[in-house]
């Protein structure tokens, strides 16, 4: 059980008579162990027709259906209040992201637009091993630039439902700031795979790196970033490399079997003064959740030792065992272990949304999470 600091307003509630009293102090203990869950309509902006997947082009995996399946079961659950973002500036995306590549997100759908292709924009060819690694002119060379892969799409809305996820991140940041000990920001598009100058694997902004940093910015020394998708975060480690005011610790399948493939391998330990602040724990196909749990109590000894000031938690819920693109054998009652796990920590946490593709389950498996944290 974690402390709780929310300011609530209670000179209001005492007020009135003694019968009145009691049912509001009931109401502010219920509230005050409810978790806030940050959600913009937005998110359905990002709304691309296209993924490439298996040499086709199919209807991408990462859809708008996801996100309110997830908003759908924290209003099933009580979760607690379900809340709008605030608009930020992009100061806190420029603390992580490069700008010609905020600059390229911006634009990239008018310029793409703009050639009369029929089609969504999607990179085709790479500064490869041996070729310049410079972002020429023309649209169809800078998505190449800028992009990690070509499954993701960029299409109409795509960078305004980026902002909007951003935002519904730094929005959970800010209340942890202000002494919330636990917020759900219920982000999409999700972020991890996105690095300071690369989008791909669904992400554009990496709505987690750009948390941590608005919490260190708020002037707290450590933060530690947990990454349970199915999927290494490699936009967040590579962000985060060479720093050791940021914990990385990832689980996720072995980049010899699964996306990304280039990135998220153990002896990926940090560089320079962020030598030790990074750790993956890479696993093969079919791992169940016992493996799965002593890799995480790992993970968690480990944010332990670190002792930060806050946990940012890259929720992914595509370890699934019916997750239609990934191959971890995790059940729905796992996700409540899980929760309940990371909340022994005690630390304030901010679970920032990510993957998992089973439309059907994949609300109760996130809202499990939650729900186990705060158990
Ligand atoms: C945020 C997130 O979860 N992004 C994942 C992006 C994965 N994109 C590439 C998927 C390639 C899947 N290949 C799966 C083979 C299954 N038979
Ligand atoms: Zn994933």
């Amino acid at each position: 059980m974690l402390a709780v600091h929310r300011p609530v307003g209670l000179a209001s509630a005492v007020a009135g008579p003694a019968v009145l009293n009691l049912r509001y102090c009931a109401r502010l203990r219920e509230s005050d162990n409810a978790m806030r869950t940050i959600f913009s309509e937005q998110h359905r902006l990002r709304d691309a027709k296209t993924e490439l997947y298996g040499g086709e082009l199919v209807k991408p995996f990462e859809r708008p259906s996801r996100a309110d399946m997830v908003v759908e079961a924290v209003r099933n659950a009580k979760l607690g209040p379900v809340e709008a973002p605030e608009p930020f500036s992009m100061d806190p995306v420029l603390r992580i992201h490069d700008a010609d590549f905020v600059a390229f997100l911006e634009t990239a759908w008018k310029e793409w637009s703009q050639t009369g292709y029929a089609g969504e924009a999607m990179a085709s060819v790479w500064p490869a091993r041996r070729m310049q690694c410079r972002a020429p002119r023309f649209i169809e060379g800078k998505l190449g630039y800028y992009a990690l892969a070509a499954e993701t799409s960029i299409s109409e809305g795509t960078w305004e439902a980026a902002v909007a996820s951003k935002d519904v991140a730094l929005t959970g940041a800010k209340a942890l700031v202000s002494g919330e000990s636990g917020m759900f920001s219920l982000c999409r598009p999700p972020g991890h795979h996105a690095a300071r100058d690369m989008f791909g694997g669904y992400c554009f902004l990496n709505n987690a790196a750009i948390a941590a940093q608005y919490l260190l910015d708020s002037g707290s020394e450590r933060v530690a970033i947990l990454d349970v998708d199915f999927h290494h975060g490699n936009g967040t480690q590579d962000i985060f490399y060479e720093r050791d005011d940021v914990l990385f610790c990832s689980l996720h399948g072995d980049p010899e079997d699964a996306f990304p493939h280039f990135l998220g391998y153990a002896d990926e330990t940090g560089l320079g003064a962020g030598m030790g602040f990074n750790r993956n724990y890479p696993m093969p196909p079919a791992t169940p959740f016992s493996q799965w749990r002593e890799a995480l109590t790992d993970a968690l000894n480990h944010i332990r030792e670190f002792e930060p000031r806050y946990l940012v938690v890259s929720l992914g819920v595509d370890t699934f065992e019916h997750d239609p693109i990934s191959f971890f054998k995790l059940t729905t009652p796992d996700y409540l272990t899980t929760g309940e796990l990371i909340g022994g920590l005690g630390i304030p946490t901010l679970f920032v949304m990510e993957g998992g593709y089973d439309i059907g389950e994949v609300g109760l498996n996130a809202v499990n999470v939650l729900k186990g944290f705060e158990a």
